[in-house]
C-alpha cells in the first residue's frame, strides 16, 4: 500500500542545471549584479515562469571568491512589478477528498493576497555565512528601491565555505526568496587545494535544493506561475515540487568517479533528510561529508544512518563515490522528512515508502544520478581535513556570558500564529509577573522576558573576542533552524527537556513556563548531536523538547546584527532579534 500521489510532472527528465559562475578574481574582484525580473522554466513540461532573480536568473550566478581577496559587489536593483508570485492562504487545510491543499497545485480556493501583488521590488541582500561589517550585512530594514544600488564590500577574511546570498527584507523575505532572489557564493582557500578536493565542473557541483508550487489554469493544467500557498493550520509553505538548481526533480549524468557536491537547503521552510538509493536500497556509505556551514570539518564523517538532515540554510560539503558503478547505473536521492519537521526519525531502509501527503511530502523525489562515460578520478579522502579549530575548551567557557532564549509559538485567531524569540533575563525576588523557571537537578533559575519582538530594546551586547554560551530553549512542537549572523558557532549540547506552559502562559510579551532538564516520557527523539554538526555552524536545528547550547565568539566587527529562525515564514513573523557586538573598551561609555 503506497501513499504516493500521481505526480503531474515527469521526474528525472531535465538535466541538472549548473548555475553560471562569476569568478571574482577574473573581474578584478569588482562585480556588478543586476537584480531584475526574468523568466525561468522549472520543468520541461511547464510553461515559463515569471521570476525575480539575481541577473534575472534562478538561481543567481554562483560567485566564487578567494580567502583574503576582498570582493566589492554593486547590487543594482532593477526590479519591477508585478510581483511574480501569487501569495495565498487556502480557506481549508484539505480539499474535498481530504488531500492537504499544500500538496496540490493551484490556489485551492484561496484569494490572491493583494498586498503581495502590489510589491514593486524593494530589496536588500544578505550574504549568509559571511564575516561582513554591519554596514554591508543586509540589515532587514535598510532597503534599496528599484533604480537604487547598494555597493557592499565583503572582506572575505574567512575560511573556505559555501555561502549564499539572498534577499532579507523585513516581513517579505519568504516571498522575495520564493520569487527567486537567491544564489550561491563559494569561498576557496589554500587548505582545500592542499587536500586536492575537486574544484569546479564537472567533478564539483552545487546543489541548491528548494521547493516550489505552481498555479493551475481553468482546465486544471499547470501554469508556470509561482504560488506561495499556506493554509489555516500550517502557516509555513511546504510546496510539493522539489527543485534543484532551478529544475524540478532533475537528473545528472556522472562519470564513474568521485564527485563533490556543495549542498544547500534554500527552501523557505522544508527540512530534508536525504537518502541515496540504488535499486531501492540505501547506499549512504557512498557519501562522505567533509564540510558543513562554515567549511571543512576536522575529519570526514559518514552521514547519519537515517540520512543527511538539512534544515533551511544548512549546508553540507559531500564527496560521493560513483567509481565502481557500470554505465547505466542509476542512483536516486529521496527525501524522507515529513513537514513541518519535528526531528522524528525515519529509517533509510524505508525511504522508498516515504511519500506522505499528510506529512506534506507527496513526492519524496529530489534528484537522480545516471552513470555514463569513462571512469575518471577517484579522490582519496584525507583523514585530516581542517586543522584551524577545535571544540572550545572548558576553561575558555568557564567565565563565558550565558544567555537564554525561549522559542515560542503564540496561537492566534483568524490569522497565522506568531513565532517569537523570548530573550530571558534573571528575575529578582521583586518580580511577581509571569516567570520562566529552568530546573537542572537541584538548581533552579528564574527568568523573566526582557524582549519578545524584533523592535523591542536590544538586550544582547556581546564583547568582541569573548566567548558566550547561548541556550536555545524550544517550547514549540517543531524544529527551528536558528541562524546567527556574523561569526560561526559550535554546538556544545542538545539536552532533552520537559516543560509546562499554563493556560494563557504565552502573552504578547510575557511568558510563563516551567522547564525541567529531563526527558519527557512521551518524547521519542534521541537529542543526539550528529558528527556532521560538530563543525563551525551558523545555523543549528533546535528540536522540540530540547535545549541547544552553542558557544559563539564574535571577533572582528562591531555593529548591529541579527539572529533568527531560518524558516522564512517564522523569520518574517517575528522570530528574529537584533544583537550588537561591542568593543570592550566602549562599554564604560554605554548608559
Ligand atoms: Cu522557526
Amino acid at each position: 500500500m503506497t501513499n504516493a500521489m500521481a505526480a503531474p510532472l515527469a521526474p528525472f527528465v531535465d538535466a541538472l542545471p549548473v548555475p553560471s559562475r562569476l569568478i571574482a578574481v577574473e573581474h578584478d574582484s569588482r562585480l556588478t549584479v543586476g537584480i531584475r525580473a526574468g523568466t525561468h522554466r522549472f520543468h520541461r513540461d511547464l510553461p515559463v515562469s515569471s521570476i525575480w532573480g539575481f541577473e534575472g536568473m534562478v538561481p543567481g550566478p554562483t560567485i566564487e571568491a578567494e580567502r583574503g581577496r576582498p570582493v566589492t559587489v554593486e547590487w543594482l536593483n532593477d526590479l519591477e512589478g508585478p510581483f511574480p508570485v501569487v501569495d495565498t492562504v487556502a480557506p481549508e487545510p484539505a480539499d474535498a477528498d481530504g488531500v492537504p491543499v499544500q500538496c496540490l497545485p493551484g490556489l485551492s480556493g484561496g484569494e490572491p493576497n493583494r498586498h503581495a501583488a502590489g510589491l514593486t521590488g524593494h530589496t536588500v541582500v544578505h550574504l549568509h555565512g559571511a564575516l561582513t561589517p554591519a554596514s554591508y550585512d543586509g540589515w532587514a530594514e535598510n532597503l534599496f528601491a528599484p533604480g537604487q544600488t547598494a555597493v557592499f564590500h565583503y572582506p572575505m577574511d574567512q575560511r573556505a565555505a559555501l555561502l549564499w546570498y539572498h534577499d532579507h527584507v523585513m516581513g517579505i523575505t519568504k516571498l522575495d526568496v520564493y520569487a527567486g532572489l537567491a544564489g550561491l557564493w563559494i569561498v576557496r582557500d589554500d587548505r582545500e587545494r592542499e587536500l586536492g578536493l575537486p574544484e569546479g565542473p564537472p567533478f564539483e557541483a552545487p546543489l541548491l535544493i528548494q521547493d516550489r508550487n505552481f498555479d493551475l489554469d481553468e482546465q486544471g493544467r499547470l501554469t508556470g506561475r509561482l504560488v506561495h500557498k499556506t493554509d489555516p493550520e500550517v502557516m509555513e509553505a511546504f510546496p510539493p515540487f522539489t527543485v534543484v538548481n532551478g529544475k524540478v526533480w532533475p537528473v545528472l549524468e556522472v562519470q564513474p568517479a568521485t564527485y563533490r557536491f556543495r549542498v544547500l537547503n534554500g527552501s523557505n521552510a522544508r527540512t530534508y533528510r536525504l537518502v541515496l538509493l540504488r535499486d531501492g536500497a540505501p547506499e549512504l556509505e557512498r557519501i562522505t561529508q567533509i564540510g558543513t556551514d562554515h567549511g571543512l570539518l576536522r575529519t570526514p564523517v559518514p552521514v547519519p544512518a537515517d540520512g543527511l538532515v538539512l534544515a533551511s540554510a544548512e549546508r553540507a560539503d559531500l564527496l560521493v563515490d560513483f567509481a565502481d558503478l557500470a554505465p547505466g547505473s542509476e542512483l536516486t536521492v529521496l527525501n524522507t522528512a515529513a513537514a513541518p519537521f519535528d526531528g522524528s526519525p525515519f529509517p533509510a531502509l524505508d525511504a522508498e515508502n516515504a511519500a506522505d501527503p499528510e506529512g506534506l511530502l507527496p513526492y519524496p523525489q529530489v534528484l537522480r544520478f545516471r552513470v555514463a562515460g569513462e571512469p575518471a578520478s577517484r579522490v582519496s579522502i584525507p583523514r585530516q581535513l581542517a586543522t584551524d579549530y577545535e571544540a572550545p575548551a572548558a576553561e575558555a567557557l568557564a567565565g563565558a556570558r550565558r544567555r537564554a532564549i525561549a522559542l515560542v509559538e503564540r496561537e492566534m485567531e483568524h490569522e497565522p500564529n506568531m513565532l517569537t524569540m523570548r530573550e530571558l533575563g534573571p528575575a529578582t525576588d521583586a518580580d511577581d509577573g509571569p516567570l520562566v523557571t529552568v530546573s537542572d537537578g537541584d538548581e533552579t533559575t528564574r527568568y523573566r522576558v526582557v524582549a519578545a519582538h524584533f523592535e523591542d530594546t536590544t538586550t544582547f551586547f556581546p564583547m568582541l573576542g569573548e566567548y558566550e554560551v547561548w541556550q536555545l530553549i524550544n517550547l514549540t512542537g517543531d524544529t527551528h533552524p536558528i541562524h546567527l549572523h556574523l561569526d560561526p558557532f559550535q554546538i556544545l549540547a542538545r539536552r532533552p527537556i520537559r516543560y509546562e506552559i499554563p493556560e494563557g502562559g504565552i502573552g504578547n510579551r510575557d511568558l510563563a513556563a516551567t522547564v525541567t532538564l529531563e526527558r519527557d516520557p512521551d518524547d521519542e527523539l534521541d537529542h543526539a548531536i550528529d558528527d556532521n554538526e560538530r563543525g563551525l555552524k551558523d545555523t543549528i536545528r533546535v528540536n522540540p523538547n530540547e535545549i541547544v547550547e552553542i558557544a559563539v565568539r564574535f571577533n572582528t566587527y562591531s555593529g548591529r546584527y541579527m539572529y533568527h529562525c531560518h524558516i522564512l515564514e517564522h523569520e518574517d513573523r517575528d522570530m528574529m532579534r537584533p544583537f550588537v557586538t561591542m568593543a570592550p573598551e566602549l562599554m564604560p561609555f554605554m548608559a
